[in-house]
């Protein structure tokens, strides 16, 4: 087999690189190995393929899908790790040198892109049919540099060099019309393998491309940059994601976008029903079922409508039947500023037959809304245009037959307030579905001493597939586990110092506390409150040299929105901190802080296996579940978190004593909030007055930008939504008080173990493969597909 494999390789490799397997470089080997994987699969995925398209599936619809890199994934899912390494090294090529030349399909923002990723590799592994449909983006995420502390963006073009897991579908293609151009819709899929299955399901990226290569008119008339101009407006719409994780900008492209992707994979989906049963729609909800991944691709509404309308004929009350029995939507946050709205005007010019059919679903719901009795403030409040505005959010709540959150807390906000109008007429379409993440990238592949330990006292890998069965060890296991428990985090913090030596230029100390905060850069996800921690630790042992400390490395990776100034200057604020202990001798044997510049899936690997304290620290009520904290804790990491999103309900299944709550609840913080003056805390609890003024006083520099002067106004200056509106003074006390008992108790280093074993052992609820389950149970009504 390996020979075959071997061979298998080299014959990719060559074809890849026209040269030999050993004159080739590690990016043409990486280009080849990636291809033979890509044939390994091919008769499987086809006849998985034509297996889903034949029965009722669900369609899982996303802006964003954060796939990070493939070919490991892949690798280990076929369970081909061992035989590559092998034939690999036959020809004295290192399989993981080969890996690292892998670039991130980064085609997401952060949480929303990666659970994404993760739901495609759990209904991979369950066997479930179901399609991802999204936009084959040019550029993902922006690359992110520092500049003497302050962020830079920079393009990532991630398939320049050649992707092999994206397969072109040139004879799939389909036609998106706007009222000013019409656009080719090139599919582009890749396989998705899942672990110990032979189903291969598929994610669809369309690409935009123009009807003609080139205008050859304007061509030949000399107007050859008229025609390239024509041919770059068409590939605008695939070419870059928006930066924004909770906003969106760029309004007529990006609406442009959400048709793109929206109309493309509704053509595919009706043909392939028509093709299976035949010109009548009216059944096309008992086969399939679409899943809207927050508002993005909302846009689908409206257009089914406009496709059983205008190209079958259907009357409006069968139309709106079907698609009020297709859509299911997920709503990921409650920040007002992420419920997408559209000027009218953008649609009347983009597409106005969708202008139309929004109007009528307008009309139609105000009079549904007058007839069940509702008052005209409520109607208007609710209706899907107002004041010349589209709420894509609201046509959500009045198309889909399901509507969730994505943790427990998180779906009782948006029951009690975000969409209250909407429970309280249809209560029965509301459910959660706490987000999962899935065991195979996030602890198989990313941790395999952790794996190999997990294999030993299970007596099987069965765990990979289903990580619920961890639990019956959380009690069955002596201290020679804990004790190798922490061997393997100790070793995986040397593994992760050399990393962060060689990329980022920091020396650290792996018998240190590794405290880990990695997320997107938001004020409400308060990186904030973690720096003054920082800093003000730094003051006590520059105060009391002989202060009896723990030894810590602060870890932060964060990108910001290139718009969103205060994350940039939390930014530049994290990164003079870090200059200013670093660079200090008196202090820089006990604590070091290190930014990971370019925060991403693949560092996240490297980082989450090291961690020892998991950073979940937003203000109660903001963050909608969160995702990291779920990979922690299945690495072993404690959470040090406020009762917030999916953190309520991993303090729930590991119990109190292993997980550090602080803070202000959900419950308390509008009390709290109502007669909150930020001044007392900065006079009177300890310390706090020393880290804000350093903001100001000449400790740190923020190099002429204006912009500390602003993040302390910020906290103590009464805004237009007040001061210090994510209660980031109000929570310091509480949050340093467990910190420091946090990092005490990590000296009893088997109690720690064994709150880490807790953790892992309990993670069973957080694998997407529950959370998919119930999808498919209880939204989807989906059954399992078995190819082979
Ligand atoms: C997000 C939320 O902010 C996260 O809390 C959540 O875990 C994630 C996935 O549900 O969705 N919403 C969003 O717009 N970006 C996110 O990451």
């Amino acid at each position: 087999m390996t020979q075959d494999l071997a061979s298998a390789i080299a014959f990719q490799v060559r074809s890849t690189s026209g040269r030999s397997v050993t004159a080739s470089t590690p990016m043409e080997v990486w280009q080849g190995l990636s291809a033979a994987v890509v044939g390994h699969v091919a008769d499987d995925w086809q006849a998985t393929d034509a297996a889903y398209k034949a029965g009722r599936q669900e369609h899982y619809f996303s802006a964003e899908f954060l796939m990070g890199r493939a070919l490991l994934n892949n690798l280990s899912n076929l369970g081909l790790i061992d035989q590559t390494r092998e034939a690999l090294a036959t020809f004295g090529i290192d399989l993981s040198q080969v890996l690292e030349q892998e670039p991130d399909a980064a085609l997401g923002n952060g949480g929303l892109g990666r659970l994404a990723a993760c739901f495609l590799d759990s209904c991979a592994t369950l066997e479930l049919p179901v399609t991802g449909y999204g936009i084959l983006y040019r550029y993902g995420l922006f690359k992110q540099l520092f500049d003497n502390g302050f962020q830079t963006e920079h393009p990532d073009p991630w398939m320049e060099e050649g992707y092999p897991f994206v397969i072109r579908r040139e004879e799939q293609q389909r036609i998106v019309r706007y009222a000013d151009m019409w656009v080719r819709a090139i599919p582009h899929d890749m396989p998705i393998t899942g672990y110990g299955t032979r189903n291969v399901g598929t994610l669809r990226l369309w690409k935009a491309e123009p009807m003609e290569q080139f205008d050859y008119q304007a061509f030949n008339s000399q107007h050859f940059t008229d025609a390239i101009v024509e041919r770059e407006r068409t590939s605008d719409i695939s070419r870059v994601l928006y930066p924004n994780d909770t906003t969106f900008e760029g309004k007529v492209l990006r609406v442009r976008q959400q048709y793109f992707f929206c109309s493309a994979s509704l053509q595919e989906i009706v043909d392939n029903y028509i093709a299976h049963r035949g010109e009548d729609l009216t059944d096309f909800a008992t086969y399939n079922s679409i899943q809207l991944n927050d508002t993005h691709p909302v846009l689908s509404i409206p257009e089914l409508m406009r496709i059983l309308l205008d190209e079958h004929g259907m009357g409006w009350d069968a139309a709106w039947d079907v698609v009020t029995h297709t859509f299911a939507y997920t709503n990921h946050t409650v920040l007002a500023e992420a419920l997408e709205k559209w000027e009218m005007q953008i649609f009347d010019r983009l597409f106005p037959r969708i202008s139309e059919i929004v109007r009528e679903i307008d009309r139609r719901f105000r009079e549904d809304m007058n007839n069940r009795g509702l008052d005209g403030q409520t109607i208007e409040y609710m209706a899907p245009v107002s004041g010349n505005q589209v709420r894509m959010a609201w046509i959500a709540c009045y198309a889909s037959y399901s509507i969730n959150g994505v943790a427990a807390l998180h779906t009782e906000i948006i029951k009690r307030e975000t969409l209250k109008e909407w429970h309280a007429i249809w209560p029965e379409r509301f459910n959660n579905k706490t987000n999962g993440v899935t065991p195979r990238r996030w602890l198989n592949q990313c941790n395999p001493r952790l794996a190999a330990l997990l294999t030993e006292v299970t007596g099987s890998d069965a765990w990979v597939k289903d990580l619920s069965v961890l639990a019956d060890y959380t009690d069955a296991v002596d201290d020679s586990v804990y004790d190798r428990i922490n061997e393997i985090k100790h070793a995986n913090k040397v593994d992760f110092a050399s990393w962060v030596a060689e990329r980022e230029g920091v020396e650290i100390d792996p018998d240190a506390i590794f405290d880990v905060q990695i997320k997107r850069l938001h004020e409400y996800k308060r990186q904030l409150l973690n720096a003054f921690y920082v800093l003000d630790l730094y003051f006590r042992i520059k105060d009391e040299p002989t202060l009896d400390v723990p030894k810590r490395v602060f870890v932060f990776g964060a990108k910001a929105a290139p718009g969103y100034i205060r994350a940039k200057a939390i930014i530049k604020f994290i990164n003079e901190v870090a200059r200013l202990v670093n660079s200090d001798e008196d202090v820089n044997s006990r604590i070091k802080v290190v930014f990971v510049h370019n925060y991403n899936v693949s560092p996240a690997e490297h980082i989450i296996p090291a961690a020892d304290v998991s950073e979940q620290i937003s203000m109660a009520g903001k963050e909608a579940s969160g995702t990291s904290n779920m990979k922690f804790m299945m690495n072993g990491a404690l959470t040090l978190g406020t009762l917030d999103g999916a953190n309520v309900e991993i303090l729930d299944a590991v119990g109190d004593e292993n997980a550090y709550i602080f803070g202000a609840t959900e419950e308390q913080l509008p009390s709290l909030k109502r007669d909150y003056d930020p001044r007392w805390h900065y006079e009177n609890v300890p310390g706090l007055k020393r880290v804000i003024d350093a903001l100001t006083d000449g400790t740190l520099d923020d190099n002429g930008s204006g912009w500390f002067h602003d993040l302390r106004q910020s906290l103590m200056e009464p805004g237009w939504e007040g001061p210090d509106v994510y209660y980031v003074l109000g929570d310091f006390e509480s949050y340093r008080d467990v910190k420091d008992k946090m990092a005490a108790d990590h000296a009893d280093s088997r109690g720690w173990a064994r709150k880490a074993w807790v953790n892992i052992t309990k993670s069973g609820r957080f694998s997407s493969d529950r959370t998919i389950r119930d999808y498919a149970e209880q939204v989807w009504k989906l059954d399992p597909v078995k190819v082979k």
